[in-house]
C-alpha cells in the first residue's frame, strides 16, 4: 500500500503539564489541543508527547537517564514509565472521546537504545496503524538500553527518528514559547525570536540556546534542536509553535500562516 508522507507532531511536556509542580497536568490545554487536532482533521499524523512534570522529576530522582547502577533504581524505572502511561492515558482520553482514532504505542515495549540512542525499533505496528488511518501516539519514556541497562528516551529524539523512518512531510513542535529565540525568552524578555532559519544559520546560533528552567533530564531547547538536526539535514522542515496559545497548533496543522520558527535545510 502506498503511504502519503506523515506529519510528526511533538507536543511538549511544557504545554500539557505545569513543569513548576510535580505531576501537575494541564487538562484544559490537553482538551483544547484535542479539539484543535479534531478540527484540523489531519491525514497521516503521528503524535509524540513529552514528559513534563510527570516523567522528568521521577527520572531525575532515580537517575534513570544515567543507567542502571544499583537495585534501588529498578522500582524507579518502573515508576517513571508508569507516570508516563498515566499522562499518556489522560492525553489519549481527550483524543479518543472526541472520536479521534488514536492508538497509544508505549516506546518501552517497542524500542531499545544503545548508549541512549535508538538502536532497535519494532516499526511494524506503527506503520500498519498509519496505513490504516489511525493516529499512533508515542511519548518520551523510560526504555531499556543494551549498554546502560536502561535510560530515558526523549520525545525529541523519538520525533526526529520517526520522521526519518516514516519519511515525514514535516515536523511540528509545540512548546510553551512562541518559537526559537536567541536566548531563553523566559529569562530575558528582550530575547529575539527567529522566524526562519536555514540549517547553516541554525548551526551558528546553536551555542546560544538554553536548556529548560524546570526539572528536565533531557536537556530542554538546546537538546531539542540538536535532536532535530538529522531530520532537517534530510530535508524535513521543522516548525516550532506555541501550543499553549489557542489556535496556533490548529493553524500549523492546516498549513496556515502562524507565528513560530520555521527551520529548513536551505
Ligand atoms: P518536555 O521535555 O517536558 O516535553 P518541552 O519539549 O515542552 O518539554 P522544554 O524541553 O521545557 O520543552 O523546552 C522548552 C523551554 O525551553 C521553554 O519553556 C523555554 O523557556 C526554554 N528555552 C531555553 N532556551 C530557549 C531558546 N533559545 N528559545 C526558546 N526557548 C528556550
Ligand atoms: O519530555 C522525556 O521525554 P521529553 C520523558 O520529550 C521522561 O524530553 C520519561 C522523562
Amino acid at each position: 500500500m502506498s503511504q502519503a508522507k506523515p506529519t510528526v507532531l511533538k507536543i511538549g511536556g511544557s504545554v500539557i503539564t505545569d513543569k513548576s509542580k510535580e505531576m501537575e497536568v494541564r487538562m484544559d490545554a490537553i482538551s483544547r489541543l484535542a479539539d484543535e487536532i479534531l478540527e484540523a482533521n489531519p491525514k497521516n499524523l503521528i503524535i509524540v508527547h513529552g514528559g513534563g512534570s510527570f516523567g522528568h522529576p521521577l527520572a531525575e530522582k532515580h537517575s534513570i537517564k544515567e543507567g542502571f547502577k544499583d537495585a534501588s533504581q529498578i522500582v524507579g524505572f518502573a515508576e517513571t514509565h508508569h507516570v508516563m502511561t498515566v499522562l499518556n492515558g489522560l492525553f489519549m482520553d481527550a483524543l479518543i472521546w472526541r472520536g479521534l482514532p488514536a492508538v497509544s504505542i508505549p516506546p518501552s515495549s517497542c524500542i531499545m537504545t544503545k548508549n541512549g540512542r535508538i538502536a532497535c525499533f519494532d516499526e511494524a505496528p506503527t506503520r500498519k496503524l498509519l496505513e490504516m488511518g489511525f493516529i499512533p501516539v508515542l511519548y518520551g519514556d523510560a526504555v531499556l538500553d543494551t549498554e546502560l541497562g536502561f535510560t530515558i528516551l526523549s520525545g525529541d529524539q523519538l520525533t526526529s527518528f520517526l520522521a526519518l523512518r516514516f519519511n515525514a512531510k514535516n515536523i511540528l513542535i509545540g512548546v510553551d514559547v512562541d518559537g526559537l529565540y536567541n536566548e531563553d525568552p523566559k529569562l530575558n524578555a528582550k530575547a529575539k525570536m527567529f522566524e526562519h532559519l536555514t540549517l547553516e544559520e541554525l548551526r551558528k546560533v546553536q551555542g546560544l540556546l538554553g536548556g529548560s528552567n524546570a526539572c528536565d533530564v533531557t536537556g530542554g531547547m538546546a537538546n531539542k534542536i540538536a535532536e532535530l538536526i538529522p531530520a532537517i539535514e534530510h530535508g524535513i522542515p521543522v516548525l516550532i509553535v506555541n501550543a499553549s496559545k489557542p489556535r496556533y497548533l490548529y493553524k500549523a496543522l492546516k498549513g496556515e500562516k502562524v507565528r513560530g520558527t520555521l527551520i529548513e535545510k536551505e
